[in-house]
């Protein structure tokens, strides 16, 4: 039996996981939770990296607590996040958060100087204020001193495996979030270390994008050694070692943009299949060989993200639970305390289709008082507004179906492909409403399952680079056989085939087409 642990970071919590492989079957075990909580310090949103860092050293003592002996490790975590480290290693400042407002209106000045249609023909990447091109940009335009001392760009697991290993490297898929990684052309930095049965020879000649990196303020110089999922990236440093009183554990990049490690955690197995990995966000696409970057996919602001094994996801965010989590907040300030069952239970109890939101809407991005921006929004298109918890909670969750249906149908043509139903994963798909209002918007099965994808797509990438599968669809096929599929049937299609014309015309998207 092989013990290996996952680190899985996301935008309000992180867990250690353990994984153990045996008789074909994985079986995982949470070893630690903690909360991960963004803090505004000096009118800017930061993460508390060093709060994260001292979590995944909790994880490592209670694993060391429990006997376990450890094969390997590795980090995924929300993409696009970076920090500097500046002369002798020493970290530059504390991360942004990508909800910070610092990147507000700079899309905009950063294509006056460099055309939209350059910037994703060199990348493949979707326009999202909060890319890292983006952030530096902001950061260069406002002359901030981080940047003068800076000499390495590291990404949120580029820079925790930095201090665990003292080693630094910026890993592959990660690294294609950033938009300033070339897919096609970049040529430098390519990676011989990993592992899985991928033929090599169909790797992307991908590399950092040095000249955009240029026009936009930064430094190539920055940016360092890309690795790919599979391959070693260190162990253990001796100080951490002695500090824990653990023995050296080989640490592995895997798929560390979170996204891409649910990914590679889909149960499919048929190469060809849709996905919708469910959580803070709502990611929806399928996996293919190479970029698809044209101006259709830029038109509809489709992304062509860096995957494990040489694919790329060609998918969409959609702002996904994030909104119904502000509101809960919200209504917590407000001193109403409501669960997430009851909000759903509620919703479940209020009338179908009262009112509709793009919930890709610029007003949903920032945290704040989300049933006010819902308000705005509604009397901003002239419907009228969703009053009370379970009216507002039914607002968002058809919404956000009736937009999965939108996503689902680009995602077909952009690919050139019929998809027979939806892959679900992740902790969204404990929200049953939710999967069952999909399956009706898509009118096609969802297969919900696992609710880990991105600890397990960790698991596995660490696996196969050791030898335990042979590739990931034997990966894939052993994550079928152990974890639940919840599959639901989708029903009264008439209703919300109307319902999604009513959506469509709503929040004006029927335009794009
Ligand atoms: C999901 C995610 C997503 C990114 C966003 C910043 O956690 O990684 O893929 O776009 O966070």
């Amino acid at each position: 039996m092989t013990t290996i642990l996952a680190y899985d970071l996301g935008a309000s919590s992180g867990r250690a996981m353990l994984g153990r492989l045996t008789d074909n079957r994985i079986a995982t075990e949470e070893l630690h939770r903690f909360s991960n909580d963004p803090v505004r310090a000096a009118g800017r949103l930061h993460w508390d990296i060093l709060r994260l860092l001292h979590e995944l050293k909790q994880g490592l003592l209670k694993a060391k607590h429990k006997g376990e002996k450890l094969r390997s490790l590795a980090i995924d975590s929300w993409a696009v996040d970076f920090g500097f480290l500046g002369r002798g290693g020493e970290l530059l400042g504390n991360p942004y958060h990508y909800r910070d407002a610092h990147t507000d209106g700079v899309m905009n000045k950063l294509f006056a100087e460099i055309p939209a249609s350059e910037v994703f023909g060199r990348t493949g990447i979707q326009f999202l204020q909060f890319n890292s091109i983006f952030q530096l940009y902001a950061m260069a335009k406002a002359g901030n001193p981080i940047l003068e001392q800076a000499e390495h760009f590291l990404m949120i697991p580029d820079l925790l495996r930095y201090f665990l290993t003292g080693e630094k490297h910026n890993e592959f898929t990660n690294a294609t979030t950033t938009q300033l990684y070339n897919p096609i052309s970049g040529g430098r930095h390519k990676d011989n270390g990993a592992a899985g049965g991928w033929d090599k020879g169909n790797r992307a000649a991908g590399g950092w994008d040095a000249e955009l990196i240029r026009r936009i303020g930064a430094k190539p110089s920055w940016f360092g050694h890309v690795a790919q999922p599979g391959s070693v990236v260190g162990t253990l440093s001796a100080s951490v070692m002695e500090e824990l009183g653990v023995d050296a554990i080989p640490v592995l990049a895997v798929a560390e943009h979170d996204t891409g490690s649910a990914v590679a955690a889909v149960p499919a197995l048929n190469r060809s299949f849709a996905y919708l990995s469910c959580g803070t966000w709502s990611l929806i696409g399928t996996e293919v060989d190479s970029p698809v970057i044209d101006e259709r996919t830029q038109r509809f602001n489709f992304t062509n993200e860096g995957g494990a094994y040489g694919t790329y996801r060609l998918l969409k965010n959609i702002m996904g639970l994030w909104i119904l989590n502000e509101c809960r907040r919200e209504w917590e300030r407000a001193g109403l305390l409501y669960s997430f069952p009851e909000l759903v239970k509620m919703a479940g109890e209020a009338a179908p289709f009262a009112a509709f939101i793009d919930p890709d809407d610029d007003l949903f991005l920032p945290p704040g008082d989300m049933p006010s921006r819902i308000r705005q929004y509604c009397d901003r298109t002239g419907q009228r507004a969703p009053d009370g918890p379970g009216a507002i909670v039914r607002c968002i969750l058809e919404s956000l179906a009736l937009k999965y249906r939108y996503a689902l149908g680009l995602t077909e043509t952009l690919s050139g492909q019929r998809f027979d139903g939806l892959h679900m994963v992740g902790g969204g798909i404990h929200n049953t409403l939710l999967c069952r209002w999909t399956a009706n918007a898509i009118g096609k099965p969802v297969w919900a399952g696992p609710d880990e994808g991105s600890a397990i797509g960790n698991l596995i990438v660490q696996w196969i680079a050791q030898g335990e599968f042979s590739d990931i669809w034997e990966a894939r096929r052993t994550i079928r056989d152990s974890f639940p599929v919840t599959v639901y049937e989708p029903e009264a299609s008439e209703m919300w085939e109307d319902a999604y014309g009513r959506f469509l015309r709503a929040t004006r998207l029927e335009a794009a087409f």
